[in-house]
């Protein structure tokens, strides 16, 4: 018997109140697990991830002058090494989101303008971590779920759990590339109807490439994930700890196709992009 899966981009609704532990209790090692201020902003913020749904609007968040202090100092620091760290498809987009989505040193951009210029992604909002496989079941509509709350003002270098500036920074700029959206897609197609195991590969896919994936572009090796493009400290040790892995998008997507041909499953299935929902063939 195959696992339940959404067929319909609007079945991604049902994801909405099914976040794992960080979701409403803050785990105890999170820098905010103790500022009840932090925690009952957050979960002001959380509540519209909450009742979202599909084709609404994201709403926009009013974010408090301390919620943009720390963005600021992060945004302040990346944005010194991208130039030097970051891969060629991060830097031709930045500049785009800097014109165009309010990508600025004193703004948090709004995810419902990001999403809208994405065009290729869209952004849904999400109240924390989804379980691997409702979160990769997602990319197969061409849905990235996002977070909107910031990380504590009291570490801005480190956060335990997705926040905006992980998403906004590290994730958006290469949902920009066609390729790269593709390939994010196709880890998330692979990932429809199959085993805790199989999702378990497909997670640690997921990690490697869109996470922490670094590329070889001319001379020079280069971030293109997500956890690396949002961190600075990632992304002055990332060169020492991380393997290189040989990626090109369009090989890697290959590379995924082959392995989800290798996965049991008694169909297949396709993406619609027109009914914005999967073919069961
Ligand atoms: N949920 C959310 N909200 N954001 C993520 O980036 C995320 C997730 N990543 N769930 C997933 C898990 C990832 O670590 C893989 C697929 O397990
Ligand atoms: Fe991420």
């Amino acid at each position: 018997e195959v696992p339940w899966f959404p067929q319909k981009k609007s079945d991604l609704d049902t994801f909405a109140n099914k976040v794992l532990e960080m979701g409403e209790e803050l785990d105890s090692d999170h820098p905010g697990a103790k500022d009840q201020v932090y925690r009952t902003r957050r979960t002001e913020i959380t509540r519209f991830a909450k009742t979202y749904r599909h084709g609404q609007p994201i709403p926009s968040v009013n974010y408090t002058p301390e919620e943009i202090a720390t963005w600021g100092v992060v945004f302040r620091n990346l944005i010194e090494k991208y130039p030097t760290h970051a891969c060629r498809e991060h830097q031709h987009v930045f500049p785009l989101l800097q014109q165009n989505c309010g990508y600025r040193e004193d703004n948090i951009p709004q995810l419902e303008i990001v999403s809208k210029f994405l065009k290729g992604f869209t952004l849904r909002p999400v109240m924390g971590l989804l379980s691997s496989r409702d979160f990769l079941n997602g990319l197969a509509f061409r849905v990235f779920h996002s977070t909107q709350y910031i990380r504590h003002h009291s570490k801005p270098f480190y956060t335990p759990e997705p926040d905006i500036c992980h998403e906004l920074l590290g994730h958006v700029p290469l949902f920009c590339d066609p390729d790269f959206a593709d390939f994010s897609q196709e880890i998330g197609l692979a990932s429809l109807g199959v085993s805790d195991e199989d999702i378990e590969k497909l997670s640690t896919i997921y990690w490697f490439t869109v996470e922490f994936g670094l590329c070889r572009q001319g001379d020079e090796i280069r971030a293109y994930g997500a956890g690396l493009l949002s961190s600075f400290g990632e992304l002055e040790t990332a060169y020492q700890k991380y393997i290189v892995t040989e990626y090109q998008p369009v090989n890697a997507q290959q590379k995924v196709r082959d392995f989800a041909n290798t996965l049991k499953r008694p169909y297949s299935v396709r993406y619609n992009p027109f009914t914005e929902s999967i073919e069961v063939l």
